[in-house]
């Protein structure tokens, strides 16, 4: 790979020369179904698995038929055939996703283990720690690998931790650590097989620290002149293929003939492979298969039937209908699983989950840490290995702190090397119940032009039931948005049994001809009141529920501004940003010949929440509507 990279055939590359003993020694102590989370240096990690190298080396020389077509470079990706799963470039996000894999294992009582890697520098990441802790508190099958090469990029580790050794942490933890002599690939390889054995007796996860040196820069074009030189030439007499062969000689082995011969050839064989890399084709694509490949094939979906939307019998809470639909998934699919703070005995916060626990058992129903990265990223590992878990975020405001697991791992997944991600986040999002800058945000905008992820926002009991259960089938990362507003002062008829409404479809929540208002989520409701209260003025005014704003659906709101000449988007988020901009976008472009008006936008001031109610009536666009449609009509 150094001579790839000096004749400018490789773009980058991350060495792992003098930490080869680690992940070899790993990946020696594995079972063949045992699940690896290398990063970067983990060369060993891939050949030790037994990937046909012709396939890796077209994946590091980013050709067509590498393990992500070109779509991701170098390690970054999974094969779930071998039961890899491969790095994002944020460190430490895998190790959260570890523990869903074992999770996942433990669930079947499979005597599966996952072994998570990671460097010095990166276990000062946060989801490091709700990996570590969440592992902890599961007894789950991890045996966590930290690589310490005594850098992260030019960081050296006196400067990166305070603790004496990182397997110190363990005990903090609830867990066995233990040093390792990184550069004896015995060493590590027994040590990893001790606590492998102990995860797969149900004694859960360890930590084991193994002390190692980077021979060279972080990467090859970085410099080096921050590793003092002693230190280098200290470390290269421990180098751990040096150390092998000594052993191997010593114990009369293996001769030197015996190891020439391996070495002449194994580098004929990688002259091989790499001459046949370089002669394999490019990726080439198109548009259209590109943006179709982002997610994965949903399900068929299950209409209602037309005497379940008209002879429904009872009225039901917003709220209720998402419990209805939570329980209609899991009885149908018993891969479905619950995961939230709070969600098991005590129902969660909205007690939405209320009784779930009697009826599904506290494996499907499960209680987490306050870790909502440590449990997304879990969801990811859960859904890999064939599970669709749905986690509650107890609000909405809080996936922030799961965003990089939710924007680079959940939503890339599909569209980097192929796997399919089944996991619905239930966002309790937004305001009027004067709850302040952190418990009444509305999230959409941050995640709307994320690729890879869907985003759902119902307004009606009906809708909630019968998108959450599509979106429980749908096969991506889905964003579910609950309007805490509605959970309790909205009814509606729902059908008592299983239906789908289908995501990225629109509704006419109401019909008119001389505006067409598009909203979604509380919105519509203050929508339709506004187009009631207007209609005894005598103007008809249509409302359009988007339903869904990821995928959204142009062409009903085209449809219908063509015929009303007039639009007006409005959301309860604020303005600026907001997502009633792209629709706005949108409609300019492709419905301009038809416009009598400007599209108008509206949505909350651009501050944070307020918390009182008399600000948070200032704050909400809900009062300007009516005028802003007026001076819309009046144009
Ligand atoms: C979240 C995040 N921040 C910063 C970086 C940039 N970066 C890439 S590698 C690296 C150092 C990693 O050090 P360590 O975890 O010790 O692994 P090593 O490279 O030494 O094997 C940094 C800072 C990154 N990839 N991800």
């Amino acid at each position: 790979m150094l001579v790839l990279l000096r004749q400018g055939r490789l773009s980058k590359w991350f060495s792992g020369i003098g930490q080869e003993a680690i992940s070899v020694g790993a990946v020696a102590a594995t079972n063949p179904d045992d699940w690896l989370l290398p990063l970067h240096r983990d060369l060993g990690a891939f050949t030790g698995r037994g990937l046909p190298l012709d396939r890796l080396f077209r994946q590091l020389l980013a050709r067509a038929d590498g393990f992500t077509a070109g779509r991701d470079r170098s390690f970054h990706f999974g094969t779930l055939e071998y039961r890899i799963v491969g790095m994002i470039s944020h460190l430490g996000a895998m190790l959260p996703v570890a523990d869903g894999l074992a999770l996942a294992a433990q669930l079947r009582a499979e005597r599966r283990v996952a072994v998570g890697f990671i460097g010095d520098g990166a276990t000062s990441e946060g989801d490091v720690h709700e990996a570590m802790n969440l592992a902890a508190v599961w007894q789950l099958p991890v045996v966590f690998v930290v690589e310490n090469n005594q850098f992260g990029l030019s960081t050296p580790t006196s400067e990166q931790y305070a603790c004496a050794d990182l397997a110190d942490r363990a005990e903090g933890y609830g867990m066995p650590g233990a040093l390792v002599d990184g550069n004896d690939v015995l060493a590590v390889r027994d040590a990893v097989a001790e606590a492998a054995d102990r995860a797969r007796r149900g004694a859960g996860p360890s930590l084991l620290e193994c002390k190692t040196f980077r021979m060279r820069g972080h990467e090859e074009a970085s410099s080096t002149e921050y590793v003092p030189a002693d230190l280098v030439a200290a470390w290269a007499d421990q180098d751990p293929i040096v150390r092998l062969e000594r052993d191997l000689d010593a114990a009369g082995a293996l001769d030197e003939q015996a190891r020439a011969t391996i070495r002449h050839g194994l580098q004929a064989r990688i002259d091989d492979l790499v001459a046949d890399a370089l002669a394999a084709p490019e990726p080439t694509s198109s548009p259209d298969r590109e943006v179709a490949d982002v997610w994965a094939a949903p399900r068929p979906l299950r209409h209602p039937t037309p005497a379940q939307t008209t002879e429904v019998p009872t009225e039901v809470r917003y709220l209720d209908a998402i419990s209805d639909a939570l329980r209609t998934a899991m009885r149908a699919d018993d891969r479905v699983l619950l995961l939230g703070q709070d969600i098991a005995e005590y129902g969660g916060v909205f007690k939405v989950t209320a009784g779930f626990v009697e009826e599904f058992g506290k494996a499907r129903v499960r209680n987490t840490p306050m870790s909502e990265s440590g449990t997304i990223g879990a969801s990811l590992g859960l859904a890999l290995d064939g599970f669709r878990p749905v986690v509650e975020l107890q609000f909405g405001d809080f996936v922030t702190c799961g965003f990089n697991q939710i924007v680079n791992n959940l939503a890339t997944t599909h569209y980097r090397w192929g796997a399919p991600v089944p996991v619905v986040l239930r966002l309790p999002i937004g305001g009027g119940l004067h709850a302040g800058p952190f418990h009444s945000q509305n999230v959409e905008s941050w995640f709307a032009g994320v690729a890879g992820l869907k985003v759902v926002a119902p307004a009606t009991s009906f809708d909630a039931k019968g998108l959450l259960i599509a979106a429980c089938e749908d096969g991506n990362p889905v964003l579910f948005l609950e309007h805490k507003w509605l959970y309790r002062s909205l009814k509606g008829r729902v059908p008592d049994d299983d239906y789908t409404v289908a995501i990225g479809r629109a509704r006419r929540a109401r019909e008119g001809s001389e505006a067409t208002i598009v909203a979604y989520g509380v919105a519509v409701h203050w929508a339709t009141e506004a187009a009631d209260a207007i209609a005894k003025e005598g103007r008809s005014i249509e409302v359009i529920d988007l339903r869904s704003l990821l995928p959204w659906d142009a062409a009903m709101v085209l449809e219908s501004v063509k015929k009303t000449g007039r639009c007006l988007v409005v959301h309860e988020a604020p303005e600026a940003g907001g997502f009633g901009g792209e629709v706005a976008a949108v409609v300019a472009r492709d419905a301009f010949a038809w416009l009598d008006a400007p599209v108008q936008r509206l949505g909350a001031l651009d501050t944070p929440v307020p918390a009182a109610q008399a600000l948070e009536e200032i704050f909400s666009p809900k009062g300007r509507l009516l005028p802003t449609l007026r001076a819309l009509l009046a144009y």
